[in-house]
């Protein structure tokens, strides 16, 4: 049974991309941190004292803000705190083993030194920095990848880039000139000057066609080979799935995708969003993701000062200190036999099922229905000793006696050895 229908239109795998090699990494890795980063992070939500609803990202848009006006943000931005090494040391200390940062967003700012526009971050700002090369080595030092997100329809900011009405006319439009010479020498740019690139994190396709989506792998491909394409680049010819922002499928997806996702509920830093999760929501959406085969690409925005939010590091940490512990249930594993439980997810590597309990009994004893292969032995994970719990099949269900306290909160995770 399969359920595509988190997966977004357009945003599906290619054919084929299932069986590539180039996305064994990928597959792994399973947790990932995003990066929404730019000009915005300096209204970060307010804008001439208005709060304006919604994704700190969007605030151009959303408040019809004048290219002329907006671009004024550039000549303060300066994140003198900024620091490559501890963003990367974040990501890994989290338990996150690729970074996804965007290089340009719909606003159309360039996060990187670009020589096919001055309105990027070395050229138009007083920080004059490229933080993406920065970055780039620190991912290279600290052994993660390393993604760039890049708005290759939208762009607010250039005449012929789509979503920006209120400053040009939208039927005037040359978007094909748009893509041929200024996002493709772009991705030229980000795929030449930055070592090796995991990901190009394409998003919100519309208006693109599917020859034009097609051209983008295709210069991503020839570029770097082994470059993924995520989904959102349109048309269903990206490496893999992307689901809508937040959604997680209600079962197994037969196909590699993955989630993007929140903390709180802006993706750019906004000074009045304090929704933030819970450990114990966001290691369960982790565990939930994973047991149907997904990734989670986990997001943080960064101030203006290039600081990430102290709630997010905090959260950030103790889904690290989880998977220090459980990480082996979680890398490398795909989803387990059993599904559609609230109060259990399964996860799965040749050889072994890990039962996460998302709820403990409260009689001592783990009863998971429906479970009737073999099981040559089962212990916490946690459990360095790997002390043997007691386990009982019967027709229907498989018992396992296990401490009348939950040993972790949040998910005890149970290793079954099974017959490989
Ligand atoms: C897009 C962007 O517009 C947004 O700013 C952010 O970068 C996010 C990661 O991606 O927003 C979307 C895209 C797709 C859906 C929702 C928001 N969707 O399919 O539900």
């Amino acid at each position: 049974m399969t359920d595509i229908s988190a997966i977004r239109e357009g945003s599906g795998q290619r054919p084929g991309a299932r069986q590539d090699p180039r996305l064994a990494w990928w597959r792994a890795a399973r947790f990932g941190m995003f990066i929404h980063w730019g000009l915005y992070a300096i209204p970060a939500g307010i804008w001439k004292g208005q709060e304006v609803p919604g994704i700190g990202e969007w605030i151009m848009h959303r408040a019809r803000i004048p290219v002329r006006e907006y671009e004024q943000l550039a000549r303060q931005f300066n994140p003198t705190r900024f620091n490559a090494a501890e963003w990367v040391s974040l990501a890994r200390r989290a338990g996150q083993r690729y970074i996804v940062i965007t290089a340009k967003h719909h606003d159309g700012f360039c996060m990187f030194d670009s020589k096919v526009t001055t309105y990027d971050i070395v050229d138009a700002t007083p920080f004059g920095r490229d933080p993406l090369k920065e970055l780039a080595a620190e991912c290279q030092r600290q052994g993660i990848r390393l993604g760039f997100y890049y708005s290759q329809t939208q762009d607010w900011h250039h005449p012929d880039g789509d979503g920006n009405d209120w400053d040009y006319d939208e039927s005037r439009k040359d978007f094909d000139g748009y893509l041929e010479h200024y996002v493709k020498p772009q991705v030229r740019e980000l795929l030449t000057n930055y070592g090796p690139i995991s990901i190009i994190w394409f998003d919100t396709p519309r208006r693109i066609t599917p020859a034009q989506s097609q051209s983008l792998v295709e210069l991503v491909h020839d570029l770097q080979p082994d470059c993924l394409v995520c989904g959102r680049v349109g048309n269903q010819v990206g490496d893999y799935a992307s689901t809508g922002d937040n959604r997680i499928p209600t079962t197994v997806v037969e196909a590699d995708w993955e989630t993007p996702a929140t903390i709180n509920d802006t993706w750019g830093y906004k000074v009045t969003d304090h929704n933030w999760k819970s450990p114990r929501v966001l290691i369960h959406t982790l565990v939930d993701i994973v047991s149907k085969g997904g990734n989670y690409l986990l997001n943080v925005g960064p101030t203006a000062e290039g600081v990430i939010p102290q709630p997010s590091v905090e959260r950030l940490l103790a889904m690290g200190d989880w998977l220090a512990v459980n990480g082996e249930a979680i890398y490398g594993a795909g989803p387990g036999p059993i599904q559609g439980l609230h109060w259990l997810r399964t996860t799965a590597k040749p050889g072994k099922v890990y039962l996460h309990v998302l709820s403990w009994p409260p009689d001592g004893e783990v009863r998971v229905p429906g479970f009737t292969g073999a099981v040559r032995r089962a212990y916490l994970l946690a459990d360095p000793a790997r002390a043997e719990l007691p386990v009982r099949t019967h027709p229907d269900a498989l018992l396992i006696t296990v401490p009348a306290r939950a040993p972790d909160p949040i998910d005890t995770v149970i290793v079954l050895e099974t017959e490989a």
